[in-house]
């Protein structure tokens, strides 16, 4: 009897379980006869025959694709609907070692993320995009796609698209391929077995060039979704191969060599332009990075018009100059003025992993909506400093220690309602101690541009600093103050 040979098994490159309830272990999230299981195969065997497992980053976006980090076991990014060749982008520079790779749906890429992927292409990103065209929103219930066939029927085109009302479907192989930098560009379908194997040669292909550094590269695959063309998965297939590809011919768009050199910036040169040294600092070198030994979260929450993001830059900037790593991430509501604005800042001795602050240890809040919608989050023993000369009766914050500084008054005292935010960074300063005044001094100082203005912004400072004395403090607590020990 002749000897049988494993030759179809799971790839190492799949995780061995699922992520999935106990009762549905034994299948996919996919439909069967669906192209994303089939795609995924063929991506998992190309990694692991080239060796790639390890350094391997998925991004998977809105769709059906955002299923890829259940069964990947690589490094996993989600996106956000239309943004993975952005994100990917992001992650390839700064992780150039690393084999990034976009893995994209029709909406995803050829509606929302046009501009993403448009521009990921024209940079010529060493990154590889698999865009899975089927023709429809799989996940959302078979709405039209930009790549919906002419005449298809769709639960947004229920008369079939029409090209003079919605436009025709967009061939995304052809318009990348108009670029100068994509270095290899094809399409190919899962409409049956032979098919499958050259998509499988064109996965790799791709995969390939990319671990050599040869630029931009995007598969396009036409793809089967029974469920939203209501079709057996053999059918399915059929029409993939003989309607959807004859809307969008398969074959090679662009294979050559890279048309520009990647750029490659010396970290001299990039710090000069930012002004630092470019020497990454040693925890000894840094006086507060010494100091604390976790992280300070801060929320900063007024209206708009108030310097609320302008406060958190300052802070952000001082923390910087200290030497620390800090974040600041802006939110505000459309209206320039009078709308509410807040941000977060973090300042930390270590890499921050995100800019979110749901839970701060110091609270500003510059006007009484703020105090309201915010001060429950504080951390116990953290600290809220509000522009008031008392808190609202009905508030108390237990476990928190309370300063109430009337920064307007201040401010409009000083000659400039505008310095507020500036009275404020004195009083929490002084309130805090999470970073040196004499730092922030410095920070206001560079940022000067009108000197009438830069002496308020002086004179706010070391008032915010002076009026805050024990006497303010409302529900102290000995010791903590909102900053890392
Ligand atoms: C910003 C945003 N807009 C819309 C949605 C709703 N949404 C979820 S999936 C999807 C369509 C995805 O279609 P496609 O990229 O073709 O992927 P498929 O599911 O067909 O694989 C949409 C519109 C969302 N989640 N986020």
């Amino acid at each position: 009897m002749s000897e049988y040979k494993l030759v179809h098994g799971r790839s190492p490159v799949f995780y061995k379980r699922f992520e999935r309830k106990e009762e549905n272990q034994h299948q996919t999230h996919y439909c069967p006869g669906c192209g994303h299981g089939v795609t995924h195969k063929m991506i998992a065997e190309a990694l692991d025959e080239l060796g790639l497992q390890d350094r391997t980053i998925m991004v998977s976006p809105v769709g059906c694709s955002v299923f890829a980090y259940y069964y990947f076991d690589t490094g996993n990014v989600q996106a956000a609907h239309g943004r993975a060749s952005a994100v990917a982008t992001g992650l390839k520079r700064a992780n150039p070692g690393a084999i990034v790779i976009s893995y994209q749906g029709d909406g995803d890429l050829a509606a929302i993320g046009t501009a993403e992927i448009i521009h990921a292409a024209n940079r010529g990103e060493n990154i590889t995009v698999f865009f899975l065209n089927n023709a429809t929103y799989g996940m959302t219930g078979g709405q039209m796609a930009p790549t919906t066939l002419v005449g298809q029927v769709s639960t947004t085109t229920p008369w079939g698209r029409r090209p003079n009302n919605e436009g025709g479907p967009i061939k995304m192989a052809e318009l990348i391929s108009t670029l100068d930098a994509p270095v290899y560009v094809e399409r190919v379908a899962l409409s049956d077995s032979k098919h499958i194997i050259q998509a499988r040669r064109a996965v790799k292909k791709a995969l390939e060039l990319q671990k050599q550094g040869a630029g931009f590269t995007m598969v396009e695959i036409l793809s089967p979704c029974p469920t939203t063309l209501k079709m057996e998965p053999k059918m399915a297939r059929r029409w993939v191969g003989e309607t959807l590809a004859k809307e969008f011919p398969l074959g090679v768009f662009r294979d050559r060599k890279r048309v520009f050199e990647p750029i490659s910036v010396p970290q001299a040169s990039l710090a000069e332009v930012l002004g630092i040294d470019g020497k990454s600092v040693t925890k000894e070198e840094g006086h507060v990075r010494r100091k604390h030994t976790r992280a300070t979260t801060l929320k900063i929450a007024g209206f708009g018009g108030q310097g609320i993001l302008l406060l958190g830059q300052l802070i952000a900037e001082t923390g910087m100059r200290e030497h620390m790593e800090v974040s600041w991430l802006p939110s505000y509501g459309p209206e320039m003025r009078s709308g509410s604005a807040h941000c977060h800042v973090t300042l930390s001795p270590e890499r921050i992993g995100s800019p979110m602050v749901s839970h701060p240890d110091i609270l500003v809040a510059m006007n009484e909506p703020s105090l309201r919608k915010f001060g429950a989050q504080v951390k116990p023993g953290g600290t809220i400093l509000y522009n008031g000369r008392s808190l609202p009766e009905d508030l108390h914050f237990d476990g928190v220690t309370v300063a109430c500084v009337p920064a307007s008054a201040i401010a409009d005292q000083i000659g400039s309602t505008k310095v507020a935010n500036i009275v404020m960074l004195g009083a929490l300063l002084e309130a805090t101690d999470c970073l040196p005044f004499t730092t922030a001094q410095e920070v206001l100082s560079s940022l000067a541009k009108n000197p009438e203005l830069t002496e308020k912004d002086e004179r706010a400072l070391e008032e915010g600093r002076n009026y805050l004395d024990t006497e303010v403090m409302v529900g102290a607590q000995a010791g903590p103050d909102g900053c890392g020990e």
